[in-house]
């Protein structure tokens, strides 16, 4: 049996090919880009096809691993709910069956009269993934499933996975916006402490093949478990000035604080999952984020790959507020096994107070200072 590395960078590659699948079949892309025209009901259901394909490619990782490692059942957790209502109100709980005319009925239930699209997407489902990756396999790790727990975003940046676009230009190597933010986040942490250990980025966007001009994907790995750290990727050089990257939707007093630290070139992206690997490859050397809007399930994974890096993820207001009354140890990280008190729904996984990713801690210490100074941080 293949270790759980490898295993969940198999989840990893089998997700992404289905979301590419979403993209590259008629009948499913029709599903997912018909929006625009059509009834009220029937808008209803399209926006929630794309649904289905997050709930779809949860549903298969969970799937996969838990059989896998009975260990992890039930500690598999993601964004979505596996509940769906169809186009006749019922409820559908979506689900990989035992064969793939079982898988193909149920997402029938679901998609119908779709039938080639329900089709596509169960063979999807039920076709094996070999990794030629010799690096990969040769890793081996002893680390207990039955210690961890898994957090999945099947799909982030879902807004741009559906919008599509694939002209968008890179600046200084971050892409604004586009399909290649759609990425696949699978993150293992410490079920005890809520620390990320596993983490896999895949990237099912990532380039187009020259000759075949089919999407190709990537993926990025670390591990950071006890005394081991280990990743695909090597620790990117630090920049004299840093680079730091926010969401659009970051507010003014965090841009204004942050402009002079990096010789005023902020750069902007959206995804949170893309917004660390920017920090990942060192196209940036800070994500900072001031609000809660991102969830365990965006940062698990990329924190899990920082952290085999030598970098981090803290909780910002944490962190800001440690520093204020002199607290001179590592500020708090985020951690994955605590819902937020009083909260409910999805906002029990919120990673409240914003973060900072980081891989260098002399960035993590400029930009924590730079933001020291913001009022209501
Ligand atoms: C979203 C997605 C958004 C991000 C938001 C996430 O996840 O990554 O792009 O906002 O924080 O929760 P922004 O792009 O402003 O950083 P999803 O697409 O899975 O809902
Ligand atoms: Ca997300
Ligand atoms: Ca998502």
């Amino acid at each position: 049996m293949a270790g759980l590395l490898q295993a969940l960078v198999g989840a990893s590659e089998k997700a992404g090919t289905i979301a590419r699948l979403c993209r590259a079949e008629e009948p499913l892309f029709q599903l997912l880009v018909a929006e625009k025209s059509g009834t009220d009901k029937n808008r209803r259901f399209l926006q929630d096809f794309k649904t289905l394909a997050d709930v779809l490619i949860q549903e298969v990782i969970k799937h996969d691993l838990g059989k896998e490692f009975p260990e992890l059942q039930g500690h598999i957790h993601g964004e979505e709910s596996n509940e769906f209502k169809n186009r006749q109100g019922d409820t559908v709980v979506v689900r990989v069956c035992d064969t793939p005319g079982d898988t193909a009925a149920l997402l029938l239930s679901v998609l119908e009269p779709e039938r080639e699209a329900a089709e596509l997407l169960a063979a999807a489902v039920h076709r094996d993934v070999t990794l030629g990756d010799a690096e990969l396999a040769s890793v081996a790790l002893s680390i207990p499933p039955q210690d961890l727990a898994i957090w999945i975003d099947p799909i982030d940046s879902t807004n741009e996975y559906i919008g599509g676009r694939e002209d968008v230009a890179p600046i200084d190597g971050i892409t604004p916006a586009g399909l290649c933010s759609a990425l696949v986040l699978i993150g293992a942490y410490d079920r005890q402490t809520g620390c990320p250990v596993l983490g896999i980025i895949n990237e099912p966007f990532y380039c187009r093949d020259p000759l075949t001009h089919r999407w190709q994907g990537r993926y990025h790995w670390g591990v950071a478990y006890g005394d081991t750290q280990l990743s695909s990727l090597s620790p990117p050089p630090p920049r004299p000035t840093p680079c730091v990257v926010l969401s659009r939707a970051e507010g003014g007093p965090v841009r204004a604080a942050l402009g002079p630290l990096c010789g005023d070139r902020l750069c902007f992206a959206a995804g949170a999952g893309y917004k660390m690997l920017c920090v990942i490859l060192g196209l940036a050397d800070a994500y900072v984020l001031s609000e809660g809007s991102t969830f365990a399930w965006d940062a698990c994974a990329p924190h899990a790959i920082l952290r085999a890096l030598g970098g981090g993820a803290v909780a910002l207001a944490g962190a800001l507020q440690a520093r204020r009354v002199g607290d001179t140890g590592p500020p708090p990280e985020l951690v994955y096994n605590r819902p937020a008190e009083g909260a409910v729904g999805a906002k029990r996984w919120a990673n409240q107070g914003g973060l900072v990713a980081y891989v260098h801690p002399q960035h993590l210490e400029a930009v924590l200072a730079a933001l020291a100074t913001v009022p209501g941080l």
